[in-house]
């Protein structure tokens, strides 16, 4: 079994980062090893949440694991919590990753064009720097803009756009880029990827919902490289990826506060098993 190390926040309430990586990769059948950064009563869209720092803890359990000689297959970030916590993840990363290690960046800073609240202006010039050594970062596409400090607009943008942010992020240093929350049309999303090293973009869109749930980059995240480690290629994972994503919104289309309170993927692993038993 592939063994994956996620370092993400633990948000209580609010199905996004760890109480939604842990489930989606166990039920790919990849053993997940959880580095939780902070526990937060919700996470940060709510009008107010509790925020325990666990800074002090990660060391210590790192300090345990490099005893022990536990190895990761991969290493998947998420939601950071400080400049100080990015840092730490270099530091371990620096111990833990191995050349087979798949580094997969979620570089977690916001969305609609703005940051999430508790980030400071100059955070993602620090989250950039982790990306540099990622072997695939998935932002979305306020966090590209604010990785590359480049104007973010909500729509207007034709594919050639796409391709040069695409472009100027994979120079940043990682060798495979997913780009989300890509649209063309009105009634259209989905992602477009680059794969540096065969030099070749690959995009999917599907039907758009007007409604905006939290937490669902999160889920195609998780997915994503769920199915990179077991065996599929970036493009394949990130299909697969965005069509559970789709699947838990359908799912969720007719509960009430759904916005704030995360999709319901729990419905929708039938499908994702369905998917996953059949060959692609
Ligand atoms: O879904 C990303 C995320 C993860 N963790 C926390 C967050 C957010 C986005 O707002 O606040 C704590």
């Amino acid at each position: 079994m592939k063994r994956i190390l996620t370092i993400q926040d633990i948000s209580c309430i609010g199905k996004c980062s760890l109480t939604a990586a842990l489930p989606i990769l166990s039920a790919m059948g990849v053993e997940t090893v959880i580095l939780p950064t902070a526990v937060l009563s919700s996470h940060t869209a709510f009008d107010d949440y509790t925020f325990h720092d666990l800074t002090g803890e990660i060391q210590k359990i790192a300090e345990k694991w490099r005893e022990q000689g536990v190895a990761f297959d991969a290493v998947y970030t998420g939601y950071l919590g400080s400049i100080e916590q990015v840092s730490i993840v270099e530091e371990l990363l620096a111990e833990f990753r191995t050349p087979e290690t798949c580094l997969f960046v979620d570089p977690v800073l916001g969305d609609f064009g703005r940051l999430y609240s508790g980030f400071s202006e100059d955070f993602p010039q620090h989250m950039t720097r982790l990306c540099r050594s990622a072997d695939v970062i998935v932002p979305n596409l306020t966090e590209a803009c604010r990785m590359l400090g480049i104007p973010y607009a909500e729509k207007g943008y034709q594919e050639s756009d796409i391709r040069s942010i695409l472009q100027k992020l994979s120079e940043l240093g990682a060798k495979q880029v997913i780009l989300t929350g890509v649209s063309f049309a009105e009634s259209e999303v989905g992602f477009m990827g680059y794969d540096a090293s065969r030099n070749q973009y690959f995009s999917y869109f599907h039907r758009k919902f007007p409604q905006q749930f939290h937490g669902t980059g999160d889920v195609f995240a998780s997915t994503c490289v769920g199915g990179l480690l077991r065996g599929l290629s970036l493009e394949q994972a990130a299909r697969l990826a965005e069509d559970f994503t789709l699947e838990s919104i359908r799912a969720t289309l007719d509960a009430p506060d759904a916005r704030w309170y995360g999709v319901h993927y729990e419905t929708a692993f039938p499908y994702l098993f369905r998917r996953l038993s059949s060959p692609f």
